[in-house]
């Protein structure tokens, strides 16, 4: 039988198991990547497994999250992650430089090799055709020494594309139409596989749009296949050597199909606070905008922000908006600038920031009370961009743009003629600042600000688990709830008793300080939720930081991917009501006492009794035999170490 473009990469990295769906597999990987919020913490951990030096192909350490410096803590951390990458061995990107994926993508992607990031975007390596994904830092770490990444084989969701877009419509909308459809959980356990004509109609920007906010879907990763559009792509940048076809088999199979007809797509838009809260512009056209926001690692290359320059060439920005252009990347503002699109941006009345995350994590750019705030970047949970409250929205920069113009939600079709972009042969690489690995054997000082604190150290899971539900929350709970990001939060990253104060800050502002008195006490807490539980960013600090203040089991109807495995390093049992219904029978509050757990995870059970206040519930351990070991020593570290 033929293979996809998924199947081929996975086969040829496939170190452990057997590529059977739902078992667990074990994969080599080429290369790693982090960013600064999650890497700290991953240097650490990579420091605690005490290998000298990276044992990947490649691996680079970035830094554009914590961008706002201030006091010293986030300043102090890009020396640390400056100083480990030449002690370890890492390419090194420096605060400006632009955002991980986009300069990856740029810079270090190579079509058919696996890409391991400790941040949930990292996917977006699949617009090249490798097989990127996101993982906590922990599991980043030991890549980066040399080990194999485990995940549970997905089943591939094979999305046919055909037709060609339209003007106005692009690359984000038909992830918008595939989220309108399948919804932020109808990704899990799936890689998403692009085929079809439609694909040649697509840069390698626009899939890399694609992959990228793909992460939204829940799903593993997605990919497109490496064709002559990569190799054009890599040829701009200077790397055409990089390529190599690699296509799916034409008898390939795929355990879904959906098709979309790119002809037919409008623009779309996602309305607060879900990324599959998705309509047509033009039902919601009209609604007044205080904020629009174009950048992020979705919407941030060169032909996303000459399009909103070019469409801005006989325009200006309404004076009610606060239109802010954030670089992808150096490279971007390199080529936006010599191309004069920079100027005609500014001259329009847009604020250009500097190469990074900024808004799209909340470090600044917070929308005013009230008011509606659009974006080009992939998620808007509630509460994310720092503003309680806030309504954001989730669009194209063509969208964006045409809605700064008008100072109204609107539709694009609406200002006439769409512009023409021409992209450059070849780029500006804009790299001059990436910093080379040094060579091994330098004596490097690791440099250590006072905002690093030691890593916590866990127990052994006892036999018997005593404990209280701490707190029961709903469906898609996300990250960004469990331990919330933004300027203030951020600079705390690698600090986890300091961070873990902050726990479900938005849901229950009291829940750190109840943990502690229950603590005090020597009572554990369990956490009750829903579906699709811990959806959203790969921070593995929503599981060490609610570890950190006694959190032990969570049990809810569904986990998402990289949180359940996050839980699991960091020795958070993850059980799974086996009937959903029984969710309502565990009140915040109640009791629970889990007999024989230690045992069940040695002897394999896939089930145990937890006895909610003295009345039987059944939850499910779905768990590979790896997992059971880690649980049973505490943590992912005890376990490598023993
Ligand atoms: C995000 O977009 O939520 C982040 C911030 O990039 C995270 C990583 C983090 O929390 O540091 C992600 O996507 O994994
Ligand atoms: Fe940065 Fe936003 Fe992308 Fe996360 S989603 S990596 S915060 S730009």
């Amino acid at each position: 039988m033929g293979k996809t473009v998924a199947e081929k990469i996975l086969a040829s990295h496939l170190v452990e198991g057997e590529l059977k769906k739902g078992e667990e597999i074990a994969l080599r990987i080429d290369q790693t990547l982090t960013q600064d919020a999650t890497g700290t913490m991953a240097y650490l951990e990579f420091e605690a497994i005490g290998i000298p030096r990276v044992k990947t192909e490649l691996s680079v350490c970035y830094v554009d999250h914590n961008l706002v410096q201030s006091d010293f803590k986030n300043a102090d951390d890009h020396r640390f992650l400056q100083s480990v990458a030449r002690k370890f061995g890492l390419y090194f990107s420096p605060p400006g430089n632009g955002i991980s994926h986009q300069v990856h993508l740029e810079r270090f992607g190579i079509p058919g090799k696996t890409l391991l990031g400790s941040d949930s975007h990292t996917p977006t390596g699949g617009g090249l055709g490798m097989l990127a994904m996101g993982a906590g830092g922990l599991d980043v770490a030991m890549a980066m020494a040399g080990k194999p990444f485990y995940l549970i084989m997905p089943k591939i969701y094979g999305v046919k594309l055909t037709g060609k877009l339209q003007p106005w419509v692009s690359a984000r909308d038909v992830l918008l139409e595939v989220l309108r459809r399948l919804s932020v959980k109808g990704g899990v356990g799936y890689i998403m596989e692009y085929f079809g004509p439609g694909v040649k109609e697509l840069s390698v920007t626009d899939r890399a749009t694609i992959t990228n906010f793909g992460a939204e879907l829940g799903a593993t990763t997605s990919v497109f296949p490496s064709d002559e559009n990569t190799r054009i792509f890599l040829a701009a940048q200077q790397r055409e050597e990089a390529w190599q076809e690699l296509v799916a088999d034409d008898d390939a199979e795929y355990d879904e199909i959906m098709e979309i007809d790119l002809a037919t797509l409008e623009p779309l838009i996602a309305c607060p606070s879900s990324p599959d809260n998705v309509v047509k512009v033009s039902e919601i056209a009209g609604k007044p905008v205080a904020q629009v926001l174009v950048g992020s690692c979705t919407n941030s290359s060169i032909r996303d922000l000459s399009i909103v320059a070019k469409t801005l060439d006989n325009h200006e920005v309404s004076p009610e908006v606060s239109f802010e252009v954030n670089p992808g990347s150096r490279q971007v503002l390199e080529n936006i600038s010599k191309a004069g699109d920079l100027h005609t941006l500014i001259h329009a009345g847009a604020r250009v920031h500097q190469a990074g995350c900024l808004g799209c994590i909340g470090m600044g750019q917070a929308p005013p009370t009230g008011a509606i705030s659009l974006r080009t970047f992939p998620r808007n949970f509630p509460g994310r961009s720092g503003t309680v409250g806030d309504k954001v929205y989730l669009c194209s920069p063509e969208v964006a743009v045409a809605s700064a113009i008008k100072g109204v939600i609107t539709d694009p079709r609406d200002l006439g003629a769409y512009p023409e972009v021409i992209l450059p042969e070849k780029y500006l690489l804009g790299d001059g600042r990436i910093v080379a690995p040094w060579p091994a054997g330098d004596d490097v000082e690791i440099v250590r600000g006072p905002n690093i604190a030691p890593f916590p150290e866990f127990q052994a899971i006892p036999e018997t688990w005593t404990g209280k539900v701490m707190l029961k929350v709903g469906d898609n709970i996300t990250t960004d709830h469990i331990m919330p990001a933004g300027a203030k939060i951020l600079p705390l990253r690698s600090n986890i008793p300091a961070i873990s104060e902050f726990v479900f800050e938005s849901v229950d502002s009291k829940f750190p300080l109840e943990m502690k008195n229950a603590a005090a006490h020597n009572v554990f807490g369990a956490i009750i939720g829903g579906d699709n539980y811990g959806q959203g960013s790969s921070r593995e600090h929503a599981a060490l930081a609610p570890r950190y203040l006694g959190v032990q089991v969570k049990l809810v109807k569904s986990f998402a991917r990289i949180h359940k495995a996050n839980l699991i390093n960091f020795g958070i049992i993850p059980l799974v009501f086996s009937d959903p219904a029984d969710y309502d029978r565990v009140e915040q509050g109640s009791e629970l006492v889990i007999a024989g757990i230690r045992e069940a995870l040695e002897n394999d059970s896939e089930e145990i009794t937890v006895e909610c206040d003295g009345k039987p519930i059944q939850a499910k351990l779905e768990l590979s035999k790896r997992h059971r070991e880690i649980l049973v020593t505490g943590s992912l570290l005890n376990w490598a170490r023993s």
